[in-house]
C-alpha cells in the first residue's frame, strides 16, 4: 500500500496516528489490540491458561487475556488470546523489492511479445524436489487458470511444458536444455526445515554448471517465496500468494526484451 493519499486520510481520521511508529488498531488509535492463536503441548487446565498468558507477555503482548481455550487431543491445548502490543514499527522506513513490472492484459501481452520478439516463448514449470503442491503452479500455467485470470497455456505467444510436481531438479534442467525453454518457472510450498533454500539453491547450480543461467529468466513462485528472497537466492523474480498468470507472464516477456533486446 502506498504511504501518501493513506496517510492523508489517516491523519484526518486520528490526529495521534504517528507514521514512525504505528501499532495495531483495534477500535482506538495506537491501542495496540491484537488476537493470538497458538497450541501448547500441555494438557487444559488453570496452568495451561496461566503459561499462555506468560507467553504472551514475553511475546510482547501486555494485558494478556485468553478468550478460548480448548484441548485439542489429550496433552494439547489450543488457545485464542487478545493482548495489547508494546512494539512499533517505522513505517516511513519500509522498502519492500518488488518486481519491476508493466501491467498488461493477456492480449497486450500477446501482441508485445509478437512485435517485440516475433516468436513464441518457451516455458517450463515444475514444482521440484519432493514438493507435491502442484495447485499454485496449475494456477498460473493452466488453460483455465485460476479466479478468472486465464494461465499461461491459453497465451497466443506461450509454449508451455508443466512437468507436474516432484520433479528433480536434474529433470528440470534436462527438459530446459531439450525444448530450449526462455523461462523456467519453479514452484516451491513446503518450507520445512528450509526444504526450499536447499532445493532451490541446488537448481542454480545445475543451471551454473550446464552453463544455461544467463539464458533463460528463471523465476520461483509460492506461498513462502518473496521477491527478495528470490533475488538473495540469484532467481530473476519471486512471486507469492495473489499472483496471477498476467503478472508472470507480462514480466517474461517485458524481462526477455529488456535482456536480449527487441527483435523489430
Ligand atoms: C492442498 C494442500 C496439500 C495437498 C496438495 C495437493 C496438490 N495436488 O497440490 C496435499 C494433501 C498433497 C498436501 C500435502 C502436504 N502438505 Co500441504 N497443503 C495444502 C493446502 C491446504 C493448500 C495449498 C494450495 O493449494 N493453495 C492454493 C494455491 C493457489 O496457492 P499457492 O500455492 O500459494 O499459489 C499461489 C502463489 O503462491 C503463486 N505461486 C505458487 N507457485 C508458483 C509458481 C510460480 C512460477 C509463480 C510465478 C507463482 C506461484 O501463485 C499462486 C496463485 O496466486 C495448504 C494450506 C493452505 N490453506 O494454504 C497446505 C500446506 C501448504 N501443506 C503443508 C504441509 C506441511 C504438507 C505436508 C508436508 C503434510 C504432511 N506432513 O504430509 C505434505 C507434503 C507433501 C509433499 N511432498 O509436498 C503446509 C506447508 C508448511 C510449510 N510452509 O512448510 C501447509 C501450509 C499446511 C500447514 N499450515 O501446515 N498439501
Amino acid at each position: 500500500m502506498g504511504g501518501g493519499l493513506y496517510s492523508l486520510e489517516k491523519k484526518d481520521f486520528d490526529k495521534t496516528l504517528n507514521l514512525k511508529a504505528i501499532k495495531p488498531y483495534g477500535d482506538t488509535m495506537n491501542d495496540g489490540k491484537v488476537q493470538v492463536s497458538f497450541t501448547l503441548p500441555v494438557p487444559d487446565g488453570d496452568e495451561a491458561v496461566e503459561a499462555a498468558k506468560q507467553l504472551m507477555k514475553k511475546m510482547g503482548l501486555d494485558n494478556p487475556m485468553i478468550v478460548y481455550h480448548h484441548e485439542l487431543t489429550p496433552g494439547f491445548t489450543f488457545f485464542i488470546g487478545y493482548g495489547d502490543c508494546v512494539h512499533t514499527v517505522d513505517y516511513t522506513a519500509i522498502k519492500v523489492p518488488k518486481v519491476q513490472v508493466h501491467k498488461m492484459t493477456m492480449e497486450e501481452i500477446d501482441d508485445f511479445i509478437e512485435k517485440n520478439i516475433g516468436r513464441k516463448l518457451v516455458v517450463v514449470g515444475a514444482t521440484t524436489g519432493t514438493d507435491a503442491h502442484t495447485v499454485g503452479l496449475d494456477a498460473i500455467l493452466n488453460m483455465k487458470g485460476f479466479a478468472g485470470h486465464y494461465g499461461l497455456e491459453r497465451y497466443r505467444m506461450f509454449e508451455v511444458y508443466n512437468m507436474g510436481s516432484q520433479v528433480p531438479n536434474e529433470e528440470f534442467v534436462a527438459k530446459a536444455i531439450e525444448v530450449k525453454a526462455d523461462a523456467l518457472l519453479v514452484s516451491q510450498t513446503v518450507t520445512q526445515k528450509n526444504i526450499h533454500i536447499k532445493n532451490l539453491t541446488h537448481l542454480m547450480e545445475l543451471l551454473e554448471a550446464e552453463g544455461i543461467r544467463d539464458k533463460v529468466i528463471v523465476i520461483v513462485g509460492g506461498p513462502r517465496i518473496t521477491h527478495e528472497l528470490a533475488k538473495e537466492l540469484g532467481f530473476d523474480a519471486g512471486f507469492g500468494p495473489g499472483t496471477f498468470a498476467e503478472d508472470v507472464a507480462a514480466f517474461i516477456a517485458q524481462e526477455w526484451v529488456r535482456r536480449f533486446g527487441s527483435k523489430k
